[in-house]
């Protein structure tokens, strides 16, 4: 079985892609697995807490995590976590994890799928991917961290990774409405407002985990 978890909403925004990605993968079967699709908080204790739960309880074969990252072009798939938090955003829960994700753990984990298996497969689809050597400093990267963690200790045979996702076309739009409201509207000098449909990141993510 496949584990592909994604996000609620978090800062204020109205969705979270990576939910709905997960949301409609569940109950697909990609080369005779069964895609299982969690939602999880966008709360450091919990998920550090959930995660390794659904790890132990449902012995997947392999961990995909998804998240939103805002204003990036295309689908990024993440090779390394970093053992180091600095949320300059407090998570849903009013918390800031400044310091180590785990006091004790190493400094860093390698992904382990297939991570250029997948970006070949995604694009080999028609659809722009990239490889990213850093997942942030947020909750994605502590995600990342969390799983690869908890399957190095005890779940040898299951691979973790995780790929982040540009925002949904009307997140932009509502976005952009927003930003005019607030007379804020320098459109030139935004950076932050690539966007890609759901069916796109759908399509991108069977694609990818066909091969993961
Ligand atoms: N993206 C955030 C956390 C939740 C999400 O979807 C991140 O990139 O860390």
């Amino acid at each position: 079985m496949i584990l592909v978890t994604g996000f609620q909403s978090y800062a204020g925004r109205s969705a979270n892609p990576s939910e709905l990605v997960a949301q409609a993968l569940d109950g697909m079967r990609v080369r005779g697995m069964a895609v299982k699709g969690h939602s999880l908080p966008v709360d450091f204790q919990r998920v550090g807490r959930a995660l390794p739960e659904l790890i132990d309880d449902l012995r997947p074969r392999k961990v995909v995590s998804l998240g939103l990252w805002p204003g990036e072009p295309m689908i990024r798939i993440e090779r390394m976590a970093a053992n180091w938090s600095w949320f300059e955003l407090p998570d849903n829960a009013g918390h800031r994890q400044n310091g180590k994700v785990i006091e004790d753990g190493p400094d860093g984990y390698l992904s382990t799928l297939r991570a250029d298996a997948m970006k070949a497969a995604i694009r080999a689809a028609g659809l722009p991917c990239r490889q990213s050597g850093s997942a942030g400093n947020y909750l994605c990267n502590a995600t990342l961290y969390i799983a690869l963690h908890h399957c190095a200790l005890g779940h040898p045979d299951t691979d973790a990774g995780f790929v982040h996702l540009p925002y949904l076309p009307r997140q932009v739009a509502e976005m952009m409405d927003q930003v005019a409201e607030d007379g804020q509207l320098e459109m030139h000098q935004r950076a932050d407002v690539a966007s890609m449909c759901l069916d796109d990141m759908v399509d991108a993510l069977r694609a990818g985990l066909d091969v993961a």
